[in-house]
C-alpha cells in the first residue's frame, strides 16, 4: 500500500511517501524555492531503533527511589502498561502538589516540540498542568533571551528580534548596504518555527545582491553565501563586537558623521554615550586603535567601515547568537545606537534587525495575522524562571535572585515534567545539570525517541511524532496554513501527547477542564474556524475547513506595500512615541540604570568576557563556537541521514583552522579530546582556512553520551558541546543562556575511541 499526504515540519512543508505503512520519503513541495536538504533525514529518524515502544519507569524509581542524588542515565528500564503509567503518573502530580504546592512541579519544558499548532507538546502540558492546579513554568527563550529582555527597554518593543524585522524586499529596494555580524546563516535558513512554506533566505540574498547592495559580513567564519552573491569577510574575535562598534561611533561622533538631528529628535542619553564613548567619562577613548587590540580587526579597516555606514544608506543586522553570549545585551544595545548615530532608522531598507539570516522564517513579507494556534489556559500558579536558569533553581531552591529589574526566589521543585524539549541538549554544561537533575523526586518524560532526557527520566512516556496524527502547521512569519495530515500509524504503543495527559488529568478529575470536551478533530476545527475568522476579518478570502484539508495548505498573498519598522516615529517622534519610559530610543536608559547592574549599567559598555580570546588564560586555548547544526535542528533527526553522513569517525566534527591543529599535531579524520574544567568530550576533526585562527566551531546537538552515565564529568564519546560550555546568564537584565561559546582545549585521544551508543534504546529489565 502506497499512499502520499501533505505534511509539515520545522524544516518545511513536504509530502509524505508511504509504503507498507512506513514512511519512504519526504518529497519537497514544488512550490519551495530552496527546500531544506534535512527532508531526507525523515524516514531513518522516524524508524529509527531509539523510538521508545512502550511506557517505561527506572528501575530504582519503581523501587522507591526518589531522587536525592541518584545520577539518572545508568539504571536499566522497566516495561510498564500504559495504564500503570498513567496511574503512576497521576499519583506523583497528586502527590507533590498535595506537600509542597503546584509550583514544586516544573512544567517549564522548554523545546521546539513540532511544527504541529495543536499537538504542540509543550502546549499541551501547560494546558493540562493548569488544569490541574498550576506548575512553575519558564520565561523567555534560549534564542534571544538578552535580546528580548533588552530591546522593549531601549526601542519599546522586541519585534526587532523576533520579527517583523526589515524585510529581504525592503534591503533590496532601498539599502545600499548590509552590515551583517554574525553574517547570513544559509544552513539555519532551512528552518522556521511553525514550518516554512517558502526557503525564502537565498532568494532574498541573491535579489539584495543583483540590486546592488554591497554586503560586509563580521565573523569568525568566513561567509558561505549563495553562489553569485558577494560578501566582504571582516574576521572578528568572537564576543568582541561591541568594541568594534563602540570605535564604529568612536569615528562617527570624531569625523562629524554622526546624524544630530536624529539624535536630538528620536533619542535620549547621546550625551552620556557620547562621554563614554570618547572616553570622557572613563579614560579610554574606544577608538579603532582601542578596538583592534581586542578584537583583532584593523584600525583603518573599523575606520572605513564607519565612514561607508554614514555614506551609503544602511542596514546593520546581528544573528541572535551574538547574545547568546557573556554580556550579550551589550553588543545589541550598541548596534541599536549605531543605527542611531547613522539616522536611518524609520526608513525602508535600513536601520537595524536582528536575527536575519539567523532562521528562515525572518525577513520574508507577510501580512500581520496570527496563526492557527491552541489557547493556553491560566497557570493559577505564577512561578516562572527566566529559561536558562534551570540548574541554578534545581540546586538553589529558596534563593533569590536578578531579573530584569525584579529580585525573585526561585522555587524548590519536587516534580520535574518535561514534553517536547531536551534539556539535555539545550542546556549549559551539562555534568552541572546531571547532579542538579539529581535534587528531583520524579522526572517524567514525554518523548517519541530515546534522547539523553528520556534516559535520565523516571517515567518515560512515548509520544508519536507528527506523522502518526493529523495536525495544523503554520509559522509566525510565513504565509502558509499547512493541513498535516496523518500518514502512519502510531509506531508501537505510541501515543499523542494530547491523548497522554488526557488520560492523566481524567484521573485527577481535571479532563474537561483541559480537553474543553472536545477532540483533536474537534480542535483542529475550532483552532481553524477561529484563525479564519480574524483572517476574514482582515479581509482575507480563505476556505472552509474541509476545502483546507483536502487541499491541504492555505496560502497569503504578501502585502503590497513596504514593511518599515519605525516609520512613524521617526516621522513624528513627538506624535508618536515609542513604548520607552521617555518615548524616545534610549542610547542611555534610566530604568536599566535604576536596577544597579554592574553587568549591565546604563549605557552599552565594553565589558571583557570571562571567556574570550583575549583573557588572561586564553593562552593555548581555543575559543569553541557552538552553532546550530546545519544537519538537524537541535538534537532533532541526529540519527537522520544528513547527520550521520556528517559525522567524523562516528562523532560530531570539530572544525579548526589548519595552523592550529598543525600546532597540535592533529591531521583531518582523527578523534580529538576537546576539554577544559567544566568536561570533555570527543568530536571528529575537520579543517578549514575559512576560519579565524584561534577559534574552533561544533555545532550543538550530537546526542549527549557520557562513558560513564552515573559519573558526571564522564568523558561524551559522542560530541555534545554543552559539557563545555558555560551555565552563567548573560547578565542580571536578560538572565540568557551564555550558550555560544567558551574557551577549550583540544588534543588527539589517545586510545581507542569507544564507538557511540546512544541511538540504540538503554537497556529495559523484562521482568517476566
Ligand atoms: N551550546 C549551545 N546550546 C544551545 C544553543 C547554542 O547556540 N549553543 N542554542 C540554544 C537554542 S537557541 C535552542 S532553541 C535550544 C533548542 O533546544 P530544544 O528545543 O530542546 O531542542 P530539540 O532537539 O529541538 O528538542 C525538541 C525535543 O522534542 C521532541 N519532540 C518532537 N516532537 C515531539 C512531540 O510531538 N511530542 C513530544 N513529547 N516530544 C516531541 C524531540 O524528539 C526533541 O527531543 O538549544 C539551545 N542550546
Ligand atoms: N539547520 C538548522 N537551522 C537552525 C537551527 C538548527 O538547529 N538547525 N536552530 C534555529 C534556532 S532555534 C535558532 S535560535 C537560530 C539561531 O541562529 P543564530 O544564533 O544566529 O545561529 P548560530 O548558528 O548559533 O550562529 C552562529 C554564527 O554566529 C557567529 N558568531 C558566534 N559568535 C559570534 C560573535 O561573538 N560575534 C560575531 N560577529 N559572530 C559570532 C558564528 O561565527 C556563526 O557564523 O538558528 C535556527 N536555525
Ligand atoms: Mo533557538
Amino acid at each position: 500500500m502506497k499512499s502520499a499526504v501533505p505534511h509539515a515540519a520545522h524544516w518545511g512543508a513536504f509530502i509524505a511517501e508511504t509504503e507498507g505503512g512506513r514512511l519512504v520519503r519526504a518529497r519537497p513541495i514544488a512550490a519551495d524555492p530552496a527546500p531544506a536538504a534535512l527532508l531526507a533525514s525523515m524516514p531513518a529518524a522516524v524508524h529509527a531503533r531509539c523510538r521508545i515502544d512502550r511506557p517505561h519507569v527506572r528501575r530504582g524509581w519503581l523501587a522507591g527511589d526518589r531522587g536525592g542524588g541518584t545520577i539518572r542515565g545508568a539504571e536499566a528500564f522497566v516495561p510498564v502498561s500504559w495504564e500503570v503509567a498513567t496511574r503512576l503518573v497521576a499519583g506523583e502530580l497528586a502527590r507533590v502538589k498535595a506537600l509542597h504546592g503546584p509550583a514544586a512541579i516544573f512544567g517549564g519544558s522548554y523545546g521546539w516540540s513540532s511544527a504541529g499548532r495543536f499537538h504542540h507538546a509543550r502546549g499541551q502540558l501547560h494546558r493540562a498542568l493548569a488544569a490541574i492546579g498550576g506548575y512553575t513554568g519558564q520565561i523567555t527563550n534560549y534564542s534571544y533571551a538578552a535580546g528580548m529582555t533588552l530591546l522593549p527597554h531601549i526601542l519599546g518593543t522586541n519585534a526587532v528580534v523576533q520579527g517583523p524585522v526589515v524585510g529581504w524586499r525592503e534591503i533590496a529596494g532601498h539599502a545600499r548596504l548590509l552590515v551583517a555580524f554574525g553574517g547570513i546563516l544559509a544552513g539555519n535558513g532551512q528552518v522556521g518555527s511553525g514550518g516554512l512554506g517558502r526557503h525564502g533566505m537565498a532568494e532574498g540574498l541573491e535579489a539584495a545582491a543583483r540590486a546592488g547592495v554591497r554586503i560586509v559580513v563580521l565573523s569568525a567564519l568566513r561567509p558561505a553565501l549563495p553562489a553569485g552573491v558577494a560578501a566582504e569577510w571582516v574576521a572578528l574575535r568572537p564576543n568582541t563586537d561591541t568594541a568594534l562598534m563602540l570605535a564604529m561611533a568612536w569615528v562617527l561622533f570624531a569625523e562629524g558623521l554622526a546624524d544630530r538631528g536624529f539624535l536630538d529628535r528620536c533619542t535620549v542619553g547621546a550625551e552620556r554615550l557620547e562621554a563614554y564613548v570618547r572616553g570622557e567619562s572613563d579614560g579610554v577613548a574606544k577608538t579603532p586603535a582601542w578596538a583592534e587590540g581586542i578584537c583583532g580587526v584593523g584600525a583603518a579597516r573599523i575606520a572605513a567601515l564607519a565612514r561607508a555606514c554614514a555614506a551609503l544608506p544602511a542596514l546593520l543586522t546581528a544573528t541572535w547568537s551574538l547574545q547568546r553570549a557573556e554580556g550579550g545585551e551589550q553588543p545589541y544595545w550598541m548596534l541599536t545606537a549605531l543605527a542611531a548615530l547613522l539616522g536611518r532608522i524609520g526608513q525602508a531598507g535600513c536601520g537595524v534587525a536582528f536575527g536575519l539570516g539567523s532562521i528562515g522564517e525572518l525577513g520574508a513579507a507577510r501580512r500581520e495575522l496570527p496563526v492557527p494556534s491552541l489557547p493556553r489556559l491560566h497557570n493559577p500558579s505564577a512561578s516562572a524562571i527566566p529559561v536558562a536558569r534551570l540548574a541554578d533553581m534545581l540546586e538553589k531552591p529558596g534563593q533569590p535572585y536578578d531579573y530584569n529589574g525584579e529580585r525573585r526566589t526561585y522555587p524548590d521543585i519536587r516534580l520535574i515534567y518535561w514534553a517536547g524539549g531536551n534539556p539535555f541538549h539545550h542546556h549549559q554544561d551539562l555534568n552541572r545539570l546531571c547532579r542538579a537533575w539529581a535534587r528531583a523526586q520524579t522526572i517524567v518524560v514525554h518523548e517519541p525517541w530515546w534522547t539523553a532526557t528520556a534516559r535520565r527520566a523516571d517515567i518515560v512516556l512515548p509520544a508519536t511524532t507528527t506523522l502518526e496524527r493529523d495536525d495544523i502547521g503554520a509559522g509566525a512569519r510565513d504565509r502558509f496554513v499547512f493541513a498535516m495530515q496523518r500518514a502512519i500509524a502510531p509506531q508501537f504503543q505510541a501515543r499523542d501527547d494530547f491523548a497522554i495527559l488526557g488520560d492523566i488529568t481524567d484521573e485527577l478529575g481535571a479532563r474537561a477542564a483541559y480537553t474543553e470536551g472536545r477532540d483533536t478533530a474537534g480542535w483542529l476545527r475550532a483552532m481553524y474556524a477561529d484563525w479564519a475568522g480574524i483572517a476574514r476579518h482582515v479581509g482575507l478570502e480563505v476556505p472552509d475547513f474541509e476545502t483546507f484539508w483536502e487541499r491541504g495548505v492555505v496560502e497569503i498573498a504578501a502585502p503590497a506595500e513596504a514593511f518599515v519598522p519605525f516609520a512613524a516615529f521617526a516621522a513624528g517622534p513627538g506624535a508618536n512615541p515609542l513604548r520607552t519610559a521617555s518615548g524616545r530610543i534610549e542610547l542611555y536608559c534610566e530604568t536599566i540604570a535604576g536596577f544597579g547592574y554592574a553587568d549591565c549599567p546604563g549605557h552599552p559598555v565594553w565589558r571583557e568576557p570571562r571567556e574570550y580570546l583575549g583573557a588572561a588564560g586564553a593562552a593555548g586555548k581555543l575559543h569553541l563556537l557552538t552553532v546550530q547544526p546545519a544537519s538537524r535542528l537541535h538534537s532533532q533527526l541526529d540519527a537522520g541521514a544528513v547527520s550521520l553522513a556528517s559525522k567524523i569517525a562516528g562523532r560530531e566534527p570539530i572544525t579548526l583552522h589548519p595552523e592550529d591543529a598543525a600546532a597540535r599535531g592533529l591531521a583531518a579524520g582523527m578523534v580529538v579530546r576537546v576539554f577544559n574544567e567544566r568536561g570533555a568530550c570527543l568530536a571528529g576533526l575537520r579543517l578549514d582556512d575559512g576560519l579565524l585562527p584561534g577559534v574552533a566551531v561544533m555545532a550543538t546537538g550530537a546526542w549527549f553520551d557520557p562513558l560513564d552515565p552515573a559519573a558526571p564529568g564522564s568523558l561524551c564519546i559522542h560530541g555534545n558541546p554543552n559539557v563545555l560550555t558555560q551555565d552563567v546568564g548573560t547578565s542580571r537584565l536578560g538572565q540568557g543562556p551564555v550558550a555560544m561559546s567558551c574557551l577549550v582545549a583540544v588534543e588527539a585521544f589517545a586510545g581507542v575511541a569507544p564507538p557511540p551508543t546512544v541511538h540504540e534504546p538503554p537497556p529495559v529489565f523484562e521482568s517476566s
